[in-house]
């Protein structure tokens, strides 16, 4: 070989090597290994059925804590704790260290994208109204709430469907922060709010288990976007994120994540057909 090639060959060599080098593999901070010492990983969860939910037991399931489950299981964690927060202090708490990741169906949108470290997507799902049967205000969007100064709309506190109100021009005064599922459709019943928001799966399951005729549901919320969560870990920790992803990829690659997600009304291929930099980049 001239020695000119060959020059040329370890020059260019040399610039791979200096690629791979400087390619971003996340430096460990150690996480997992602590996690797999402390044999469980502490999840906020919100109990909204089928994203999360808690039995009378104690019992955790729901679709975002078993894909945890199992994906923690193939790196060693043997299981989760979960503990129940309100959406809006998620990201506080797993900043805090009072979790170790989020797993709650929280919703990737760019500012969240910002503040944690999310794997690829999970769960996916519109949005939803509950109200009176009838609808009687006509409320289709988070506009027509909006247009009736007489509409009150509940929401979970930081969550989604609040910002989507606030955004769409319902004053703060008639967007009313509502706890969890149960509170909502008291709410409704009561009549102290006209409609109550969720994502999809989370109102069909909170009205059909009410079996309360007055209700009914209007899906989708015309105009409001299909969000997807992913599991949502602290800045720093995303040696910690890229195993999960690993782990994650592989679950959706053997048809195993479908068979986890699809029996509580998830679609494995709407998860499969996005990426968490597209999702953390729409507008
Ligand atoms: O990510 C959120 O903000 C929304 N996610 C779910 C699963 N339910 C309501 C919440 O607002």
């Amino acid at each position: 070989m001239k020695i000119r090639h060959f020059m040329a060959m370890a020059a260019g060599a040399g610039a791979l090597a200096a690629f791979v080098a400087a390619a971003p593999a996340s430096a460990d901070d150690g996480k997992l290994e602590e996690l797999k010492a402390q044999g469980f990983a502490r999840v906020a969860i919100a109990n909204e059925p089928p994203f999360t939910a808690v039995a009378a037991d104690g019992k955790v399931s729901g679709a975002a804590p078993d894909v945890a489950r199992e994906v923690f299981k193939r790196l060693g964690v043997e299981d989760i704790v979960a503990s129940i927060s309100e959406y809006g202090a998620m990201i506080p708490g797993l900043q805090a260290g009072r979790h170790d990741v989020i797993t709650a169906g929280l919703f990737m949108k760019p500012e969240r994208c910002a503040a944690v470290a999310y794997s690829e997507p999970i769960l996916c799902d519109a949005e939803a109204f509950a109200l009176k049967q009838g609808n009687p205000l006509g409320l289709k969007s988070y506009k027509d709430v909006a247009d009736n100064p007489d509409a009150r709309i509940g929401a979970p506190g930081g969550g989604t469907e609040e910002k989507l109100a606030l955004e769409a021009g319902v004053p703060r005064d008639r967007v009313i922060v509502v706890p969890d599922g149960q509170s909502g459709l008291k709410m409704l019943q009561d009549g102290r709010i006209d409609v109550y928001s969720l994502p999809v799966l989370s109102i069909n399951d909170l009205v059909s288990k009410a079996n309360d005729p007055s209700i009914e549901v209007v899906a989708p919320v015309e105009g409001a976007p299909v969000y997807c969560d992913g599991a949502a870990f602290k800045k720093g920790n995303e040696a910690l994120r890229d195993a999960f992803d690993v782990e994650l990829a592989k679950l959706k690659e053997s048809g195993e994540f479908a068979k986890l997600i699809e029996p509580y009304g998830f679609s494995s291929a709407a998860a499969m057909s996005t990426t968490r930099e597209k999702l953390c980049a729409a507008q």
